[in-house]
């Protein structure tokens, strides 16, 4: 069993954790796992003993396995949090990676799955508590849901506050490299959607419906929730204009490709952008002026979870302030922990591309499951045609 410096099992991870240069690989690593089986689909699994949704009078105290089964983003976690939560509970944790909203609620919604935690964005969650897919979480199992910053607390995906602990935020904008755009920098959706002809072939959208959608509603000066169908229509040929100058869409390797100059600009994520900003220091982020979007992606338990309870257990301990600050500052997102500011770089607290001030036009998606399938198809037309 290959083990860290100090001492942490690394069950999942088939190098040593070392440089954050390789860290994507480490994670990849986790996916190819779990894509090996250990957590696919079993529709027909009856061994769950605690797979229904509990009440505050009910709940099942029975033990569980020793075993954490956790889907989350791809590189979105400090690659020391597994090892250390495994260490100091003796659970086991099997980590799986996604790259999209739509790819996570299709195999959520395609049979049960012996994942404990996923991790959607704030905009899905009312779909997964329509369509039954995610459970109360046992609240009474973390504490530490006292740290949480308030404006995370009954929020509007999630009034009651039952299915739902911010796991990071962050913001939808433009990965660039300084030394390729005109002028050295990007401040408007234009750079995107009206390229320079010098980024031909080195552009990349991501692969997710609801941003690209999203932001280019947001670049048309529409309604950023817009499901008119003139609107959407606009989106498509906008986008369609736009794909001879792409490379790809991809919502996974663009860290990469931005970082080894296999791309000069990308659609991306805040905290991406800034993973490729540390292998590359010409690379930077910019929150278009006309605004964009805002995300709070958030740990939820699955109605089919088999421990429900050990996945309580793992969000109670990444509020820690000091373990959520790690994670922090190893994926630079936004910390729903107020506390866990303490322990970062001031730098990154004050940078206001990660914490951008309230004067910064941010946008709320909020997709009903019509909107959610309407706005797939037309990605999906977009990116089939
Ligand atoms: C992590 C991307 C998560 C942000 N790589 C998108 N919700």
């Amino acid at each position: 069993m290959a083990r860290d410096r100090d001492g942490n099992e690394l069950n999942l991870l088939i190098q040593r954790p070392g440089a954050r240069v390789g860290r994507r690989q480490i994670l990849r690593v986790g996916a190819l796992l779990g894509a090996a089986g250990a957590l696919e689909g079993c529709a027909g699994d009856t061994s769950s003993s605690s797979s229904q949704p509990q009440s505050a009078t009910t709940l099942d105290d029975r033990p569980e396995e020793k075993v954490l089964n956790f889907y989350n983003w791809s590189d979105y976690i400090d690659d020391k949090t597994i090892p250390s939560y495994q260490k100091a509970t003796g659970i086991k944790v099997n980590y799986d990676n996604y790259s999209t909203n739509e790819d996570l609620l299709a195999k959520m919604r395609a049979g049960r799955t012996r994942y404990d935690i996923i991790v959607p964005s704030d905009s899905f969650v009312p779909t997964y508590v329509k369509l039954g897919l995610i459970q109360p979480i046992r609240f009474d199992l973390i504490p530490n849901a006292k740290n949480l910053d308030p404006k995370f607390v009954k929020p509007g995906y999630d009034p009651e506050g039952k299915y739902t602990i911010p796991w990071q935020w962050g913001t939808d904008g433009i990965g660039y490299n300084t030394t390729k755009v005109p002028g050295g920098t990007v401040d408007s959706w234009k750079a995107l959607f009206e390229p320079d002809q010098n980024l031909d072939g080195k552009i990349s959208m991501l692969d997710e419906a609801a941003s690209v959608i999203g932001d280019t509603l947001i670049y048309l000066g529409k309604d950023p929730n817009s499901n008119d169908d003139a609107d959407l229509k606009q989106v498509e040929e906008t986008i369609r204009a736009l794909k001879p100058k792409l490379r790809k869409f991809t919502s996974d390797t663009y860290i990469d490709e931005l970082a080894g100059n296999e791309t000069w600009l990308a659609q991306g994520w805040s905290g991406d952008v800034f993973q490729a900003q540390d292998e590359n220091d010409k690379v930077a982020y910019a929150i278009p002026k006309e605004g964009s979007a805002v995300f709070v992606d958030v740990m939820c338990v699955p109605k089919s979870a088999p421990h429900p309870k050990n996945a309580a257990k793992f969000m109670n301990y990444v509020l820690e302030p000091r373990v959520a600050a790690a994670i922090a500052e190893y994926v630079s997102y936004g910390t729903p922990v107020p506390e866990a500011k303490k322990f970062l770089p001031k730098e990154m607290v004050e940078d206001t591309s990660i914490y951008p001030p309230e004067s910064t036009k941010l946008h709320v998606v909020t997709l009903t499951g019509p909107q959610i399938q309407k706005w797939q198809q037309t990605f999906d037309a977009i990116i089939s045609g």
